[in-house]
């Protein structure tokens, strides 16, 4: 990845960042994805494979998805005030209700949506019109993609809305569909000095507050607080995913995403099973994560008994695998 000379424009506007490597579906194949980006675990950024992809704005998604229902997360702004480790819940641990997409499509519409910072976040696509896009398939195919460990997932919110710096527990592909996504990433090696959540979180309020999640606000950092991120910001890489383009983000490598444009953003992504082998057992992140959900367990078992003993059965199992 090759040095970028530009100023970041934001309040870390000090230091230079590394730019994601683009790569064209022309100069693309399965084997050099995997040996340049996916043995290694490299991000980069993959053009051209979704030029003919029809427009995902709210009339598409309406015509599409309808009166499906899905679990739409409620932020607000508040929350953006406090230190995170004062939040009451974090990213799919955010309290979210139940509501057909074309409710929230309606919110985004009147701008409800901007003012509470209501965001509907990975919402699995399967059984919908939208699980198997051909297109879309046909891109992950010329990367050589070849083990999912998930359906696709959408993500639909106005723009403004960011997705705290946090890692995943497996590869995933970010696909850029209608807006554009800013995206700050530090790779696993700077865990420490980006100072993630509490393991302990998990015993005290089970997923709510999950320990992939970095407490510090990579734009208005306080270094009194995280002195360490001095350092991890020397390895800061920043991309601007445009519609039309795929992010490949590695196991355990952290990303922040601010959603831009003017009106709605959507997005879908996928998890993937990392592959070879060997960068499975050695990302300590991915274990580092699921040690924390085995901390969790009494949380989420008495989660899953309440659910399997309400009126709401199916809908609230359904709403708790996505939580995982
Ligand atoms: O787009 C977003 O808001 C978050 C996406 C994300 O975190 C991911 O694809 O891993």
């Amino acid at each position: 990845m090759q040095q970028s000379l530009e100023e970041n424009n934001s309040l870390s506007k000090n230091y230079c960042f590394h730019e994601v490597v683009r790569i064209d579906k022309t100069s693309l194949t399965p084997e050099k994805f995997f040996q340049e980006y996916q043995k290694n675990g490299t991000p980069v950024v993959v053009t051209g494979l979704l030029d003919s992809m029809p427009v995902w704005d709210l009339d598409f998604l309406c015509e599409k998805l309808g009166d499906r229902k899905y679990p739409v997360r409620f932020n607000g702004w508040e929350r953006y005030k406090k230190e995170k480790n004062q939040w009451d819940n974090i990213g799919s641990g955010v309290e979210s209700r139940s509501m057909p997409f074309r409710e929230y499509a309606q919110m985004v519409r009147s701008e409800e949506a901007y003012n509470k910072d209501i965001y509907l976040g990975r919402c699995a696509l399967k059984n919908t019109p939208l699980e198997d896009t051909p297109i879309l398939r046909q891109a992950e195919a010329a990367m050589g993609l070849k083990m999912p460990a998930t359906s696709p997932n959408l993500w639909v919110c106005p723009d403004t809305h960011v997705t705290p710096l946090h890692y995943d527990p497996m590869d995933g592909t970010l696909v850029q569909l209608y807006g554009s996504k800013r995206l700050v990433l530090f790779p696993p090696s700077q865990t420490y000095n980006l100072y993630p959540l509490s393991l302990f979180n998990y015993l005290r309020y089970g997923l709510k507050l999950r320990a992939n999640y970095s407490q510090v606000y990579p734009e208005r950092p306080d270094l009194v607080k995280f002195p360490r991120f001095e350092q991890a910001l020397a390895h800061r890489y920043e991309v601007v995913l445009n519609p039309g383009e795929i992010l490949f983000i590695p196991c355990g490598w952290w990303h922040e995403v601010t959603s831009l444009g003017d009106g709605v953003v959507c997005s879908i992504n996928r998890f993937w099973h990392i592959f070879p082998l060997f960068r499975a057992m050695t990302t300590w992140n991915k274990w580092r994560l699921h040690s924390g959900v085995l901390m969790a367990a009494p949380h989420i078992a008495s989660a899953w008994l309440a659910a399997i003993a309400s009126k709401d059965r199916e809908q609230k199992l359904r709403h708790l695998i996505q939580r995982l």
